[in-house]
């Protein structure tokens, strides 16, 4: 048994890191069954050497008898700012035999802010006039400020450095450059967060970049989420934090002496315009690539370079970057480029994505204007960008004239699968253009796959739904006018997103600006950061701000979210209940959006609203406990079941029935736990005649749709979810895809054969909250969940679901604790089910079979080696416990 993907606060060797107590986890693998570990040892030093030298260990926990592998917290020595902690675990099995040792780093970026000795530099706005003004017409209005900032500074040292380091952030968005070339490859830095509250720096090791004598530090600055445009609201479309952009870097340069040398922004730096004349997320980029100066970023003269201004002696809330940046993480090629004049071309990517356009151009003459123009769909066989809204998407290129040009923007994103290419008189082939994708760069630890290509079709939909829409902020939508961190969609999703991608560095990072928004009276908002909305949250919208720290909890272990929301969450389920005093939750509920985008099935606002006031206060009781707040539980706990009685006589039939009749109502009723447990069996009846009624159809929306397949099969009726599933008549799923979806559309019916496209005032055809059904698939379908009272699968609950027109389907997810897999195919009425627990876990199996005596396990072990704990035949089939391996059992079905 042996550790391996040693983390430091869910990252992989992070640099910069600036949280004081950080905490360290690692995986375990294992071919053998049973394997477990019974101890640790956690032992760091300054030196990789010094690590077996117990003389120069800075901190050795001694061998723990614990079977932790998560998120143990450093009692080493206070850290220190600038400095790289090497540290190794070992571990021993549950023989007591040491069985492996891993080894890995974390640095440590500027932990005082009296450290920062950079102030913010930018364009001075009053002394001098622009340089080179924008002089073509089509640069109307794509950003409301001025061209991007160049900046540079050059500086002399003394020798080659051992080390060095460079601390940078913009308010705005930036690229640094040393000598010439781009440093590091993070995309949009610093991100987007509450600015007010928190502004991000990254962290980059830039010591190979530099030499003894003159060297050049230089950064390239446009608007971003600072000044450029963000959201909808048409008084304020852009600005939404200041009115030009800034930049603010420290290079930190230590030499083999011991000297240190530090290169700041200050009032020495200067500026000027480039070929970037224009760019803005939403409205595009503007190059004029006549106006390159190749060496502008390279030591030597940069003459008709100005000074800068210093416009903020503060540095202000800066926070090291904590979860992976933003990076280009896939390029993809054209599936077709077609000619539409003499010199247009539409070329088609195959799939929605979400990023910029690479385009290479042969022999052209200076001066030649290219546009490309970018759409999700097409109408006619031209783009459709009605849907858009104010976001124009359209990137400009003004050719130098030379042999080959690349135009790539950096500083802009869209959300396409079309572009139309025009103004260049040359050829495009599929090798001229890529497209490149762009968010931040989780890792990917999930995996499904089933016999059924629309299904798979399905979850590769919303696994793009994922990548277009975490950028900076979970979005609601990469492509239109808006953009926003909407709570409900984050809260609806999130759950499959921690199946595809491990997101808790993401989310936690996220959840701190859904905490700054809260207001006075306790209110999470609708959106973090706050833009264009400034409302109090409504029914499931603000109650993400106690739903997701409670799933990172559960899904990571990560104990620390819940004790920094803890607070918020409290203030929130107050909020409510100060309002509402008969506990049904009908006064402050914000924009009351009940179950958006629904089908003709519009759920009372007040039974949705209150059954999630029950949820809310269910999880703060149970973080509570979690918490040892005992105090809290109890109040918590008490609230929950007022609410829920509350809920229960104002909205319950004695027939089971539930005020409003629609889908959601019940799947709230039942997925929340609302109803006296006599009634459950009718109120499913209920759900399911509704379904069946309307010919195997849903009707729900965002808040309806993730409870919907979970809730039936929880209820015995995997075979309805499954119709729903295989669904292809509107609405369903699979009919966006018969429509050649390749992510989730905002609405049900965002095209229809009947009605063509939904208005285009809000028709996404990117947004991941209909997808929330992902977490079924894994769960269900393919089968891995973990118990009720599991964190950070330790107790797997392992449930595959033959069912539907699926022969076979399987899973696998890299979870905190090591890699989990379940699987099962059916041949002959024969099921065999596939499974993999790993180390220090177990599992509860669930295998569905008509004959529970005939259970055979394939590759029975060796006497004497653990594996299967105990069976016991269910109605359903047989119950295993699994103790960790991997194994393989067949039953006839
Ligand atoms: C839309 C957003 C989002 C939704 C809100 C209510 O504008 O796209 O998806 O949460 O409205």
């Amino acid at each position: 048994m042996t550790p391996h993907g040693l983390q430091v606060e869910h990252r992989t060797e992070p640099l910069g890191l600036d949280e004081p107590c950080p905490r360290l986890s690692w995986r375990l693998s294992s071919e053998r069954r049973g394997a477990a570990q019974s101890a640790y040892r956690i032992t760091a030093a300054e030196n990789e050497q010094d690590l077996d030298e117990p003389s120069q260990l800075i901190w050795d926990t001694r061998r723990q008898v614990s079977a932790e592998t998560l998120l143990v917290a450093w009692e080493g020595p206070a850290l220190r700012s600038t400095t790289r902690y090497h540290w190794r675990v070992d571990v021993w099995d549950e023989t007591g035999a040491h069985t492996g040792r891993a080894q890995s780093w974390f640095e440590t970026g500027l932990l005082q802010p009296s450290e920062w000795t950079a102030v913010w530099i930018g364009r001075d706005p009053r002394a001098l006039p622009p340089i080179n003004p924008p002089t073509d017409d089509d640069l109307d209005t794509p950003g409301p400020a001025e061209a991007p900032l160049y900046l540079r500074t050059q500086f002399h040292l003394p020798s080659r450095p051992v080390r060095a380091r460079l601390y940078a952030t913009a308010r705005g968005v930036y690229e640094s450059h040393l000598n010439g070339a781009r440093v590091g490859d993070i995309e949009l830095a610093p991100g987007w967060t509450e600015y007010h509250q928190r502004i991000q720096y990254q962290t980059y090791d830039v010591t190979d970049r530099l030499h003894a004598g003159d060297n050049v530090l230089a950064a390239i600055v446009a608007d971003g989420w600072w000044s450029g445009y963000v959201g909808f609201d048409s008084r304020r479309p852009a600005l939404h934090y200041g009115d030009a952009p800034q930049f603010l870097a420290q290079l930190v340069v230590d030499f083999t002496d011991g000297s240190r040398q530090v290169i700041a922004t200050d009032d020495g730096w200067t500026e000027h315009t480039g070929a970037i004349r224009a760019a803005d997320l939403l409205m595009g980029q503007y190059v004029d690539a006549r106006h390159e100066q190749s060496d502008w970023n390279c030591p030597g003269a940069a003459s008709d370079f100005r000074p800068v201004a210093i416009l903020d002696t503060d540095p202000g809330p800066l926070t090291a970057e904590p979860d992976a940046p933003i990076r280009v993480t896939i390029d993809t090629t054209a599936v077709a480029v077609h000619r539409r004049g003499p010199d247009r071309f539409i070329v088609d990517f195959g799939q929605n994505l979400v990023g910029r356009l690479r385009l290479r151009l042969r022999d052209t003459s200076a001066g030649q204007r290219v546009v490309v123009r970018h759409a999700e769909v097409l109408a006619d066989g031209e783009l459709y960008v009605e849907n858009l809204r104010r976001a124009r998407a359209t990137d400009t290129y003004i050719t130098a004239g030379r042999p080959t040009e690349v135009f790539e923007p950096q500083f802009t994103v869209h959300g396409f699968r079309y572009a139309e290419i025009s103004g260049y008189p040359g050829e495009i082939t599929d090798a001229d253009v890529t497209a490149r994708v762009v968010h931040n760069d989780l890792d990917w630890t999930g995996r499904f796959e089933c016999s059924d290509p629309l299904v798979n079709q399905l979850h590769a939909n919303i696994g793009w739904g994922q990548r277009g829409n975490f950028i900076a902020v979970p979005t609601d939508c990469p492509q239109r006018d808006e953009r926003l961190g909407w709570l409900a969609d984050a809260q609806v999703f999130a759950p499959t997103a921690t199946r595809n991608a491990d997101v808790s560095a993401f989310f936690a990072r996220w959840l701190r600006d859904v905490v700054d928004g809260q207001n006075d009276d306790g209110a999470f908002r609708d959106v973090a950061p706050i833009v264009a909305i400034d409302r109090e949250g409504a029914p499931a919208w603000g109650d993400a701000g106690v739903i997701i720290p409670w799933l990172l909890w559960r899904t990571y272990g990560d104990r620390r979210v819940l004790e920094r929301c803890f607070d918020a969450m409290v203030a929130w389920v107050e909020h409510i209940r100060r309002h509402n005093p008969d506990l049904l939750w009908e006064h402050r509920t914000g924009n009351s959006y009940g179950d958006w985008l629904q089908v003709d099935a519009d759920t009372p606002r007040d039974v949705l609203a209150t059954a999630y006031f029950a949820r809310s206060a269910q999880i703060v009781a149970d973080a509570a406990v979690v918490l040892g707040r005992s105090g809290e539980a109890a109040r918590y706990r008490a609230l929950h079941a007022a609410v829920r009685r509350a809920f229960i006589d104002a909205y319950v039939g004695d027939d089971g029935s539930v005020k409003g009749g629609t889908q959601t109502a019940y799947l709230l009723a039942l997925g929340f736990d609302l109803l006296p447990a006599d009634l459950i069996d009718r109120t499913v009846a209920h759900l399911a005649a509704d379904i069946e009624s309307r010919g195997n159809r849903l009707t729900t929306g965002f808040v309806g749709v993730p409870l919907l397949c979970p809730v039936l099969a929880d209820h015995g009726h995997s075979a309805l979810a499954y119709a729903l599933l295989h669904q292809d008549k509107y609405p369903s799923w699979l009919y966006s895809i018969r429509h050649g979806a390749t992510t989730i559309w905002e609405r049900w019916d965002g095209w229809t054969d009947q009605d063509g496209f939904q208005s285009a005032a809000m028709n996404s055809f990117n947004h991941y909250s209909l997808g929330s059904v992902g977490d079924w698939l894994y769960g269900r379908v393919a089968g891995i969940d973990q118990s009720a009272d599991s964190v950070a699968y330790r107790e797997l609950l392992l449930r595959p679901t033959p069912g539907g027109q699926l022969t076979w389907a399987r899973a696998e997810q890299q979870t905190a604790r090591g890699l989990v897999a379940c699987g099962w195919s059916i041949t002959d009425d024969r099921l065999t089910v596939t499974v993999t627990v790993p180390p220090g876990s177990t599992a509860v199996l669930q295998i569905p079979t008509t004959a529970p005596g005939d259970v055979r396990e394939n590759d029975v072990p060796a006497a004497g080696t653990p594996g299967v704990l105990g069976a016991e035949p269910t109605a359903a089939g047989l119950t295993l416990r699994l103790t960790s391996g991997r194994y393989t059992f067949t039953a006839p079905v």
